[in-house]
């Protein structure tokens, strides 16, 4: 499976800018630089329609995609790039938090992490604000290629348990070898058919 048409309906700095679509919306998360836009190309197989990069945390709005008249995708900023103080915090409360809460379409969140990496408390503060608005969670555990297969698993395991969801709720995905893509597509259909 793979989508065809994607366009950039929106980049939203607050709630008057999100675009005006009913169409079901899927939101794209995760710590600075864990591979959010690497993921978002892979799934909709496009090399730069995302914004990939090496300045971690350049993305500061919300990116919304339109994929085959079908679906929204919402590309939000990485957390964690400390750059001036309490950016992160001030982002959480001006820009995600009220997506998630006041976004009536929105239908999942996809937890992106670097599989290398514990989740943080940023981390955890997504899966709160997920649970407190009801929105089932994908978690995509990113740069598998980056480990063995085992380390991989071992892995996985250890940051299903962190973030308090069985192990074979995580998504494994490589951006490189485009392995891991399919599942996530099929997930995504899932929610939001
Ligand atoms: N080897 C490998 N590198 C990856 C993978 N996914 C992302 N990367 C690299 O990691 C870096 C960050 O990826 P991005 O997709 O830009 O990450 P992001 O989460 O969108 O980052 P921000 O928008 O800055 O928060 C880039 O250099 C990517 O090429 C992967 O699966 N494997
Ligand atoms: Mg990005």
């Amino acid at each position: 499976m793979q989508y065809h048409e994607v366009t950039l309906l929106a980049t939203a700095a607050n709630q008057s800018q999100w675009p005006d679509s009913q169409l079901p919306e899927v939101m794209f998360a995760g710590r600075s630089n864990a591979g959010k836009s690497t993921l978002i190309n892979a799934l909709v197989n496009r090399k730069k329609l995302a914004y990939t990069g090496k300045t971690p945390g350049k993305t500061r709005l919300l990116n919304f995609f339109e994929v085959d008249h079908r679906m929204v995708f919402c590309d939000s900023p990485g957390y964690g790039y400390a750059k001036g103080g309490n950016d992160t915090a001030l982002m959480f409360s001006e820009l995600i938090d009220p997506y998630m809460t006041g976004r009536d379409q929105l239908k999942a969140l996809i937890l992106v992490l670097d599989i290398r990496r514990i989740p943080n408390a940023d981390d955890l503060t997504m899966m709160e604000y997920a649970r407190a608005n009801h929105l089932p969670v994908i978690p995509v555990c990113m740069k598998a290629d980056k480990l063995s297969r085992g380390a991989g698993i071992q892995a996985v395991a250890k940051i299903a348990k962190e973030l308090g969801v069985p192990a074979a709720s995580c998504c494994t995905v490589s951006g490189t070898q485009k392995t891991g893509i399919e599942r996530v597509l099929q997930e995504i259909e899932q929610i939001t058919a």
